[in-house]
């Protein structure tokens, strides 16, 4: 395998973990060819893949041999291979701090985004609940009180430069912004999106991308 292997993800570009990996490979000027897979492409509903074969099923990436999935991982998988130590330092500590907003991201922000994102746009409007809106509608303003508290000088999610952490969270983030939902103010979270949308990538893989 050479920096030059072609490189597919398979995954619907609606899916915010899909689109993490398209931002990433348009940030670093890297092709590849995605696959739509998930959702109304049938397979697995879900995430990236950097995937090995167009039978592989959703949540995946291939790169020659390698086959990856989990999107957060596909990044920093990504991000060592190319040698992105701008985006993903190499001292422990900076990379911690990247880090960390990646695992909180998957573990606590994003399960609370997703819920949130799909009671509104992928919910019949018949079908929605605003008891079952709002309880999501604060659980993530909860969550994101948390972001906003880092210090506010910071431009970026994990401090003054772009990094995978910025990466990680910005579909979730342009959700949160765009969702017709009241919004405590955060100037701190408001400063990190209109950064991230002064990014040519994303605006083309995320703010472009319809709500589905
Ligand atoms: N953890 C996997 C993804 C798992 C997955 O895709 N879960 C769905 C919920 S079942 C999701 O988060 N979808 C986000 C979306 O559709 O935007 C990854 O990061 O690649």
């Amino acid at each position: 395998m050479t920096l030059d292997t072609p490189i597919t993800v398979l995954g619907r570009n609606t899916s915010s973990n899909v689109q993490k990996v398209m931002w990433l490979l348009a940030e670093i000027n890297r092709g590849c060819e995605r696959i739509d897979v998930g959702g109304k492409y049938g397979g697995k509903k879900g995430g990236a893949t950097l995937a090995r074969t167009r039978t592989a099923s959703s949540r995946r990436s291939i790169h020659g041999d390698i086959v990856i999935w989990e999107s957060n991982t596909i990044l920093r998988y990504l991000a060592n291979v190319f040698r992105l130590s701008e985006l993903y330092p190499n001292g422990h500590a900076e990379r911690a701090n990247v880090e960390r907003w990646m695992d909180w991201q998957l573990s606590s922000f994003g399960p609370a985004n997703v819920l949130l994102y799909q009671s509104i746009v992928r919910t019949p409007i018949a079908e929605r609940n605003e008891d079952v809106i709002e309880q999501h509608r604060a659980r993530n303003a909860t969550h994101l009180a948390i972001l906003e508290q880092t210090p506010s000088n910071h431009r970026f999610i994990a401090g003054d430069k772009f990094t995978l952490g910025d990466v990680s969270m910005g579909a979730l983030v342009h959700r949160w912004f765009k969702l017709s939902v009241m919004r405590p103010d955060h100037p701190h979270l408001r400063g990190c999106y209109d950064s991230m949308c002064e990014r040519r990538p994303f605006v083309e893989h995320v703010v472009k991308i319809e709500f589905s």
